[in-house]
């Protein structure tokens, strides 16, 4: 199996996922220019360009954040990252993903992170947060996880947290917000995720 990831990227949710599953996979850099190790262009496994893409041993190929994290989890032993069955937590499980995807990834943090919003279209964006912030804020108040345990939802809401500061989106204004992030961030798997990414970053 391979994770194409960017570091830092949504992509990063993934990674936590695999370590959280001990699932062994490989992990492919996509660089700028979208030209892969082996001479192939990115696009040819991800037609709009984006990370993550997962192709597994079979060939089968995997696109979107939401999809991808739920594929892990059910390869993870039962039940370790998600609920399984038809259960309201799974659909819940389900709906954070959605929401992580489209309130706050492509809403607010794609404009403030990329190089093509201009500046009333960056207003916007920043002015999108309050609502979604506020709703995971009240959520989460007195909560550890978004559901009753660690899955792959809360990988990638930790993964759009961490976008904050160069977005420009002042996260200690929500601070159980802040705090989930800490504590996500302390938890081993994250930590060595992350710590994998960073030189990676730095490097770029
Ligand atoms: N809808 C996609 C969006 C993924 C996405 O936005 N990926 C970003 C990184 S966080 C990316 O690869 N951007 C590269 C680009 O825009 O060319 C998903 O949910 O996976």
């Amino acid at each position: 199996m391979k994770l194409y990831f960017r570091p830092f990227a949504c992509s990063l949710a993934a990674r936590i996922a695999l370590i959280e599953a001990e699932l062994d996979a490989e992990l492919v850099a996509v660089p700028a220019d979208g030209r892969l190790p082996d001479g192939r262009d990115f696009r040819e496994i991800s037609p709009m360009g984006y990370v993550p893409a997962l192709e597994t041993g079979n060939g089968f190929v995997l696109t979107e954040g939401p999809a991808v994290l739920t594929y892990i989890a059910e390869l993870a032993p039962e039940g370790a990252l998600s609920f399984t069955g038809f259960s309201n937590a799974h659909y819940r499980m389900l709906a954070w993903l959605n929401f992580t995807g489209t309130e706050l990834h492509k809403s607010v943090f794609t404009p403030l992170l990329g190089k093509t919003a201009g500046p009333e279209e960056r207003a916007a964006a920043r002015a999108r947060v309050a609502k979604p912030f506020g709703v995971l804020a009240a959520h989460l108040e007195g909560r550890d996880f978004l559901e009753d345990r660690f899955t792959v939802a809360d990988a990638y809401l930790l993964t759009v947290l961490n976008w904050c500061e160069t977005a420009g989106v002042a996260i200690a204004d929500w601070p159980v917000l802040l705090a989930y992030r800490t504590r996500l961030r302390a938890r081993p798997t994250v930590a060595r995720a992350m710590a994998e990414e960073w030189p990676l970053l730095k490097a770029a």
